[in-house]
């Protein structure tokens, strides 16, 4: 172990031609190449679950993902099947709303979301020409969770205790539902939600600071652009939803009346909560698509994109703009008519830059020579659906419209036109583009046209007439109708349509799946593409790139024709592993000029363990099971710790390392250098945006409420509350000193802060649960939101002191030192968003009562 004064890369850069051209000894290539391959060696056998490197997990995630895809698929199935003729009891009223709630959920949560993330820890790595995400465990624990949450969640329909509430859950109905079913959604969910924030974070990090060399943001792939923007999206719009659940779960298990009207509650919170999560959703869903049209688009025509900058700007105006929209789901809730015009005009707008956005696909086709392969094929089928939902979305946004067919079939049409042209097709066609870089085979042309043409047919034979059953009034989510409203014949229709669909799905799986020994592996580079993924290796590699390039241009393998040669002979950097560590390139997040090589984490059952744990912790509550869940939970928290203690942040051996091309980089960086730091500002992004909706619900109720507080109400004891946010505040100082005098060489003092910090914070928490004792949460709302902020700010302050404690012991034992200190600049950060977090909640709990 050294304590090298030099931290920052030096040695040229950026490569000159000439250094470029020097041929790597033959000798050297193999040897460089043994010890990558060795280092990056997936385990064998039962072992091959602990594999956590992206082209494993993501495909596990993928598959996953798809298969869910498929059994909600069967449910659509069997619901069409029960509406196909008038007065149908093949399948009860209970059972059909299982159904068309899980159907719902399932797509949206199991597999429209995590589709993305999966594909994009797959593939993002070989966009960027680099070796891994920079945080593989966290992608396998998101993984696990995904599953084991997953798996629950669909399995509750064997049991016949599947929510019934329908995919947004509204209360009361989703409120005064006996059973577990709404708990399975609520709790379920939210596991599912934390793992996809968890791997947004991941992605967003790669994004941001692990791309190659050279390659500065405007001349990134469009996909990165697309998933900085939807990584970005999932943060701000998933924690609204996590937030609402957290108020829906304190409501069933506990009856805290906060969507419940006899006690000052209002389901209204529920809806705007939901919808802030569930219009950005479908962005969510639709633009990681598009990101997928914007890299097929460029290869079939045989030219660089049309538009790259406006393209980008249309992204990030449309992620922007989605968050403004949510109201238009809520037209017919008798919402202000000031704000119904404002909301219905909004989401005209809209329309704008997803316009520009398929505009500049269309030029880029029609400029090109354009070859009709299948992913084209499919494709075309998706902006042909996706641009008839689009009418109709443009129908539905006028609010007097809205009205007529609120609630009608003609609703499930628009939305059904709008996610399969906007998801299902352009992932297919994702699947028959990046299928021959996976597998290195390719899929049938044959299979594939008749997948397309059964599914494109049987598509619009379903939901085209939906349009027609909706207007004459069907309603969505009834189980059956009676003979003499004619609808019987459009439903047959549809329901024949849907088997359609099923017949080309079994097609394109069976070409998915049908063994392909015997076919000769694909050339390097099938489809004559620009961008680095097609750089890897035939037969594979597990290493990604075999050395990581520098790039000058948009379309590095059309520009430069000696780049992929140079890769394979391992002339770029980090084309070697001399101490048989797993690592990849971190670069500047404007110029991608090299920083650090970033040891990277290998195999461990430790992360399937995590998330079983962690999976029990929002499980055994669904029973009310609360004991199994705490120790469920604190067990989880030992196995996190475990992780992180041994893998993240150790002082490594070699303080610096001979990147290649005569760079020489540091091997551990702390404070923003680091990629830990960058994962713990954006995760603390999310959580502050959770608090904030809990804050909102606050001043909601305010706002919207006459009786809130309600007539001599009892107020937190405010000396109490002040001293609970004084020792917090207290508590973010001492750790802010820690960092301040472990980095001066001033352990003593460090560590004495380091004791001193979790004691006080301790402390507050104690009075901050004091201070609120002589409220009743299930009397009414007033009461009952003020425990959930308590309980908010006491839950973070624990985790705050865990953290204490964990870098108080790294620097008893050697694992922090003064010169590295990433764990504790982390920590810092986290408690500079709990310190806000006291402030704000502090400040709403007691000075209400005098403001109110
Ligand atoms: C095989 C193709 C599909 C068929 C035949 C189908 C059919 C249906 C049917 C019959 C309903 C229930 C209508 C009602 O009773 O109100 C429904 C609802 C729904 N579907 Fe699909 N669907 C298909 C694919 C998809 C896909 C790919 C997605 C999303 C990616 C999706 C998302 C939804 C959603 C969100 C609902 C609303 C659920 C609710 O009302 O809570 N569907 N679908
Ligand atoms: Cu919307």
């Amino acid at each position: 172990m050294s304590d090298t004064t030099q931290t920052g890369p030096s040695g040229p850069y950026p490569p000159t031609e000439a250094m470029l051209a020097e041929p790597v000894p033959q000798d050297e290539q193999d040897r460089t190449a043994a010890e990558l391959r060795a280092a990056w060696e997936p385990p064998k056998g039962w072992r091959y679950f602990t594999a956590v490197n992206n082209s494993e997990v993501g495909l596990w995630y993928a598959l996953t993902a798809f298969g869910f895809m498929l059994l909600a698929g069967i449910l659509a199935l069997l619901m069409r099947v029960q509406l196909a003729v008038p007065g149908n009891d093949l399948i009860s009223a209970d059972r059909f709303n299982q159904f068309f709630t899980m159907h719902g959920s399932a797509m949206m949560f199991l597999f429209a979301v995590p589709m993305f993330e999966a594909i994009a820890i797959l593939i993002l790595p070989a966009f960027l020409g680099g070796r891994d995400m920079p945080f593989p465990r966290l992608s396998a624990f998101g993984f696990w969770c995904f599953v084991i949450g997953g798996v629950f969640v669909m399995g509750s329909l064997l049991f016949d205790a599947a929510p019934t509430a329908g995919w947004f859950m509204y209360p009361p109905l989703a409120t005064q539902d006996e059973g577990p079913g709404s708990d399975i959604w609520l709790l379920g969910l939210s596991f599912i939600e934390i793992a996809s924030i968890a791997a947004a974070v991941e992605l967003i990090v790669g994004v941001l600071k692990c791309r190659p060399p050279g390659m500065r943001v405007n001349i990134m792939p469009l996909y990165a652009w697309y998933v900085l923007v939807v990584g970005g999206m999932i943060l701000f719009a998933f924690p609204p939803l996590i937030a609402g659940d957290f108020l829906f779960e304190l409501e069933r298990s506990f009856d805290w009346p906060f969507f419940d009207p006899t006690r000052g509650g209002d389901p209204m919170l529920w809806q705007h909560l939901f919808w802030i999560f569930g219009h950005p959703e479908v962005y969510i869903v639709f633009l990681p698509s598009i990101a997928i049209a914007a890299m097929v688009i460029p290869t079939v025509a045989r030219r660089p994109i049309v538009g790259y900058s406006w393209i980008v700007l249309s992204a990030v105006g449309t992620g922007f703009l989605s968050f403004g929209l949510w109201v238009h789901h809520m037209f017919t809730t008798g919402l202000p008519n000031i704000s119904l015009g404002f909301f219905s005009a909004a989401s005209e707008a809209v329309v704008i830059p997803t316009g520009i956005q398929l505009f500049a696909f269309a030029a880029t086709l029609i400029v090109g020579r354009v070859k009709m392969s299948l992913p084209m094929l499919w494709i075309a089928g998706a902006l042909a659906i996706f641009i008839a939902g689009g009418l109709t979305g443009v129908m539905l946004a006028i609010a007097p419209f809205n009205w007529q067919v609120h609630d009608t079939y003609f609703i499930v049409a628009h939305l059904h036109y709008t996610l399969f042209g906007g998801m299902v097709f352009p992932v297919i066609a994702g699947v028959y583009y990046f299928f021959p870089f996976i597998r290195k085979k390719m899929l049938s042309e044959r299979l594939g046209r008749w997948a397309f043409w059964l599914i494109f047919t049987g598509f619009n034979v379903t939901f085209l007439p939906m349009h027609l059953t909706g207007l004459l009034g069907m309603p969505r989510r009834v189980f059956t109708y009676p003979e003499a409203a004619g609808w019987g014949l459009l439903n047959m229709i549809s329901t024949l349509g849907a088997f359609v669909i099923a017949a080309g799905f079994a097609v394109f799986v069976w070409d998915l799946l049908r063994p392909k020994g015997d076919q000769k592996q694909v050339p390097r580079n099938p489809w004559d593409a620009g961008t680095l993924e097609w750089s890897h290796n035939v037969p594979a590699e597990f290493w990604g790139a075999r050395s990581i390039p520098h790039i000058t241009s948009r379309y590095p393998l059309w520009d430069d024709p000696k780049l992929v040669e140079r890769m394979d002979a391992g002339r770029y950097y980090l084309p070697d592993s001399p101490h048989g560590h797993r690592e990849t390139l971190v670069t500047s997040v404007i110029d991608a000029s090299p920083e650090l090589a970033q040891r990277v984490t290998g195999p461990t059952w430790i992360t399937l363990w995590a998330a079983g744990f962690t999976g029990g912790a929002f499980i055994f509550p669904t029973f009310h099971m609360y004991v199994s869940a705490i120790v469920s939970g604190a067990f989880a928290v030992v196995c996190i710790l475990y992780w992180l203690w041994t893998s993240t942040a150790r002082p490594p051996e070699h303080g610096m390392r001979d990147a290649g091309l005569g760079l020489s980089l540091p091997t551990y960086a702390s404070g923003p250098k680091a990629v830990g730091w960058w994962a713990v500002w954006i995760t603390m992004l999310g959580d502050a945006t959770a608090f904030a909706s809990v804050v909102f619900g606050f001043f909601f109720y305010w706002t919207a409420k006459s009786d809130f507080p309600p007539e001599g109400a009892v107020h937190a004891a405010p000396v109490l509350v002040g001293l609970a946010v004084a020792a917090l505040a207290l508590s973010w100082a001492l750790t802010l000193g820690a960092r301040h005098w472990n980095g001066a060489g001033r352990l003593g003092a460090a560590r004495g802060a380091l004791v001193g910090a979790p004691l006080l914070a301790a402390g507050g928490c104690a009075a901050l649960i004091l201070s609120v004792q002589q409220l009743e949460p299930s009397s009414h709302v007033y009461p009952a939101i003020i425990w959930a902020l308590m309980i908010w700010v006491v839950a973070h302050a624990l985790v705050g002191i865990i953290m204490q404690l964990y870098c108080l012991a790294g620097s008893l034992t050697g694992k922090l030192t003064p010169r590295h200190d990433a764990d504790l600049w982390n920590i810092t950060l986290f408690w500079h968003f709990l310190c806000l977090t006291v402030l704000v909640a502090g400040a709403v709990i007691g000075l209400a009562p005098g403001v109110l």
